[in-house]
This record gives structure tokens, C-alpha cells and sequence, in this order.
């Protein structure tokens, strides 16, 4: 097996854990919270990938790191489903729905693909290299379920997010994949240009991407850690707080 074809059965694994709710339709919010989707060891492999520019292409090693929570997750009162929250929530599920047709589907991977391979000017192989990572991700996640909408995923979040199970291991576990998949080249940092890449994947404007990015990166020195970056996912899904200072950091909140 190739390095890089080890890498990018590393990076599929990354972000699967922040969609597990989303195609789930049937399955109950405990299966969804005990299922067993990460095999750290396949995650902590260090590969040693060609030498190329920093962003020129997204599979490098892939390192777990643990992350120092200002505040545990199991310390957030109970979710109980505020508006504001819904709002957040409606927020993230738009993300993710990158052709907006009020669906998180396989299309929607293979846009988003389109848009990293796009931002970055991959060549054609890395491009397809790329995609077949985004569909790898998308079939190991949903396991052949369709779609998911909206309604359906901020319920399922919400119940969900009052587990102690993904308070205690699932929501970190989330969280340092998600930051690994954005750190495109892998230094254990995120610059602001990986993640206008991720929000670019996305659809989501630059402006707001830089906008975002400086909220996380609290101690503003233009790269954000796993710990900050850890702090400002818990904040937006575990508080309810309207003035909240996390509230944009997957971009302006939706209507
Ligand atoms: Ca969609
Ligand atoms: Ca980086
Ligand atoms: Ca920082």
C-alpha cells in the first residue's frame, strides 16, 4: 500500500465523526453516540509525504492531539434547544449542504471536493486523489443511508450533544479530527489560509472565513491551536447564549 494511499485512508476517517448524525436517520441518538468509528492507530501513523508547497496537497501525516478544554464539555449546563442554538445549528447543517438544496448528500461531498481541488489548483490526479477521498468519506459514513435534513440534524444534535458519552470521549475525539483535517499541511497549527481552503470547500466566502478565524484564534497570533480551536467548537454547540462571542465561527449565522 502507498503512503499516500495510507494517508488519505487516515484523512477519510477525520471528518467522519462530525457528520456520524447526519445520514443516521433511523438509527437511535445512542447508537449514534456508542458507535465505534475511530480507530486511533490507523489516525497516529506519521507518513512522510513528498516535499510540496504547503497547500498544494491536502495528505500529509495525520496526528491525533489531545486537547486542554478551557471548559470540559461535560461542564456545559444541559442543551435544551433554544432558538439561538437551532439558529447555530441551522448554521453548521448550511455548511455542510454545500448545493443548498436542504440536504446533506453525496453531491454535497463531491462539490466540496471540487471546490478544495479548485482552490488549490490541484492537477487532475490530485483532484481525482481528493474526490475519492470526499466519497470514500461520505460511503464509510452514511452506509448507504441518502440524505439527511435539516430538521432532522439539529434534532439529532441536540439530543445528542446531552450525552455523556460525547461529552466525555466522542466530542474531543471530533473535534481533533475535524482540526487535523483542516491543518492541511500538517504542522499541528491552522493558518488562516487553511482555513479560508475549508471554508472555500465549503462555499462559504473568505470574509467570513477570516472573520471566523479570528475568533478562534483567541490569543491572535495569527495561528490557531488545537486547544483553541477545541474551545471554540464547544462553545458553539454547548452554550445557548445569543451574545455569545463563538456563535460565527462556521460563518454568519443563518436566518
Ligand atoms: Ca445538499
Ligand atoms: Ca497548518
Ligand atoms: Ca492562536
Amino acid at each position: 500500500m502507498s503512503k499516500v494511499f495510507q494517508a488519505s485512508r487516515g484523512l477519510i476517517r477525520i471528518m467522519q465523526p462530525m457528520y456520524q448524525g447526519l445520514t443516521r436517520i433511523t438509527s437511535t441518538s445512542k447508537r449514534f453516540c456508542n458507535m465505534n468509528y475511530v480507530n486511533y492507530q490507523d489516525v497516529l501513523q506519521h507518513e512522510s509525504v513528498p516535499k510540496f508547497s504547503p497547500l498544494s496537497l491536502p495528505v500529509r501525516g495525520l496526528k491525533h492531539q489531545p486537547i486542554r478544554f478551557k471548559k470540559a464539555p461535560m461542564d456545559y449546563p444541559p442543551l435544551t434547544g433554544s432558538e439561538h442554538w437551532k439558529r447555530k445549528l441551522r448554521t453548521y447543517f448550511k455548511c455542510f449542504d454545500v448545493n443548498g438544496d436542504g440536504y446533506i448528500t453525496k453531491e454535497d461531498y463531491i462539490l466540496s471536493a471540487r471546490r478544495c481541488a479548485e482552490y488549490l489548483d490541484l492537477d487532475d490526479e490530485r483532484a481525482e486523489h481528493v474526490l475519492n477521498q470526499r466519497i470514500g468519506q461520505w460511503e464509510y459514513i452514511t452506509k448507504n443511508a441518502s440524505k439527511v435534513s435539516e430538521e432532522e440534524y439539529v434534532e439529532l444534535v441536540r439530543v445528542s450533544c446531552n450525552q455523556k458519552h460525547l461529552r466525555e470521549k466522542f466530542f474531543s475525539t471530533v473535534v481533533s479530527m475535524s482540526f487535523t483535517l483542516i491543518d492541511i499541511n500538517g504542522d499541528g497549527l491552522i493558518s488562516s489560509e487553511e482555513y479560508k481552503v475549508f471554508f472555500y470547500s465549503l462555499g462559504i466566502s473568505a470574509e467570513a472565513s477570516q472573520k471566523a478565524f479570528h475568533l478562534i484564534d483567541n490569543n491572535n497570533d495569527g495561528f490557531i491551536t488545537i486547544d483553541e480551536f477545541g474551545h471554540a467548537i464547544a462553545e458553539f454547540f454547548f452554550t445557548e447564549d445569543p451574545s455569545n462571542i463563538y456563535n460565527e465561527v462556521f460563518g454568519s449565522l443563518a436566518d
